[in-house]
């Protein structure tokens, strides 16, 4: 289900006319544009090989159709995003729901595609079939070490999925903790916890990350092992240089002020990225930008001044995922809608006058830090996210043009109406 460039090039040039209209503004108006539309190019966002099939609640799941029945098939899923939007060529492997059989070939295809390796997930969250020990009590903090032992050997067994495919990095996310007051020594599971990652880290290569993820409840209710970016934090200054703290927007209690906590991350060099989506009330894992747009600009705007503080390369030293649930939507249309807010809120972050900011915030001039800052948010940088999805040989409109010719309807055709993808 791959694009004809041809298609690509005629819609294009449809667009071109109207495109050019709304870019002129900018361009006379920001003179650093230039710079801003190549950062907006190199920037890229990897896609979770579960973000590909429908999703559900705890009540039930609506399935789509045509969606992917394999790895490869998701692989040719996230190409074709690719080809439309130019920004999300990599992917992250879930396991074991996308275990790469024949990694050779999966390597292979992936450099057809254009595709590279993105951080493994690992999962002790379930019991899988043929399981010996249950992770219902937890897994790397378990009482039992012959537990903790399976959960540190599923992780390493990640690690080496992740070698053999060039990935270099590794997220750990625990739904360890607790349920009920008492249940638990907190001290006690921190300590296990910390052991167990302290094997998994030693068997890290030279070059990869640990992403210590956390969660503050579900589907423990009571406690979370690792429940805040304090705990992950200090997780990952237990374990050394290559252990960070990795952020899920979803995975804070209500109003929590992540860019705050996304600034003191990078200053201590321990910011390893992030899980995109956005939420109303909990761990909703909706599209990217669609409840709070603001919140996410202010984020980026924390994420831009900070890594420029540590000259930082916006587009590699850190990871950037996206980590949503399709319930209602078709799953690669609102990975293009995720995507896409994702690069306006960058694309506005770069756009803030820093100068002038840092000017105002010395004289404590508070509305004019707050009109410096809305001035970014509320300039259409839609036209700038399009330019540079051109520059790269994307779709001027990924979406329009997914609509316009049927895909979702071919890969029906090619997959059929009821299938279910790996993991869901
Ligand atoms: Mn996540």
């Amino acid at each position: 289900m791959i694009f004809e460039k041809s298609k690509i090039e005629q819609h294009n040039s449809k667009g071109e006319k109207l495109h050019s209209l709304k870019l002129a503004p900018l361009l006379n108006e920001f003179p650093d544009v230039e710079e801003v539309i190549s950062l907006i190019a190199a920037f890229q966002v990897a896609i979770p090989s579960w973000a590909l099939g429908t999703g559900g609640t705890r009540f039930g799941r609506f399935s789509g159709g045509g969606e992917p029945r394999n790895l490869e098939e998701k692989m040719e899923d996230i190409a074709l995003l690719n080809q439309l939007n130019r920004a999300s060529g990599a992917i992250s492997l879930h396991i074991p729901w996308d275990i790469p059989t024949n990694p050779s070939a999966i390597k292979a295809l992936a450099a057809d595609y254009g595709l590279r390796f993105d951080a493994m997930n690992s999962n002790t969250f379930q019991d899988q079939p043929g399981q010996e020990y249950s992770y219902k009590f937890g897994s790397l903090q378990h009482v039992d070490k012959a537990v903790r032992k399976q959960a540190i050997i599923h992780n390493i067994e990640v690690i080496k999925h992740g070698i053999d495919l060039g990935s270099e990095s590794l997220s750990v996310w625990l739904s360890d903790g607790s349920c009920f007051p008492g249940q638990l020594n907190f001290r006690n599971a921190f300590e296990r916890t910390l052991e167990s990652l302290q094997e998994i880290y030693a068997a890290l290569p030279e070059n990869w990350k640990l992403f210590v993820e956390y969660k503050a409840f579900e589907p423990n209710f009571y406690s979370m092992t690792v429940g805040d970016w304090g705990q992950s934090l200090l997780f990952a200054n237990k374990l050394g240089p290559k252990a960070f703290t990795l952020v899920d927007l979803g995975h804070h209690l209500p109003n929590a002020n992540i860019e705050q906590i996304v600034a003191l991350l990078l200053m201590e060099g321990k910011l390893a990225g992030f899980h995109f989506n956005d939420s109303k009330y909990g761990d909703d894992d909706l599209t990217v930008g669609s409840i709070n747009p603001y919140q996410l600009f202010l984020i980026f705007n924390e994420l831009v001044e900070g890594m420029n503080a540590r000259s930082m390369n916006h587009a590699t030293d850190l990871g950037w995922m996206i980590d949503a649930s399709h319930n209602v939507k078709d799953p690669l249309e609102d990975l293009l809608q995720s995507v896409e807010a994702i690069l306006i809120a960058y694309s506005q972050a770069l756009l803030v006058d820093v100068k002038a900011l840092k000017n105002a915030q010395e004289n404590s001039d508070v509305v004019k830090c707050q009109e410096l800052l809305q001035a970014a948010y509320r300039t259409d940088v839609r036209p700038l996210v399009a330019e540079a999805r051109l520059r790269n040989g994307g779709a001027l409109e990924p979406l329009r043009l997914f609509r316009e010719q049927s895909v979702r309807a071919d890969l029906i055709k090619v997959r059929g109406e009821k299938t279910t993808a790996t993991g869901l």
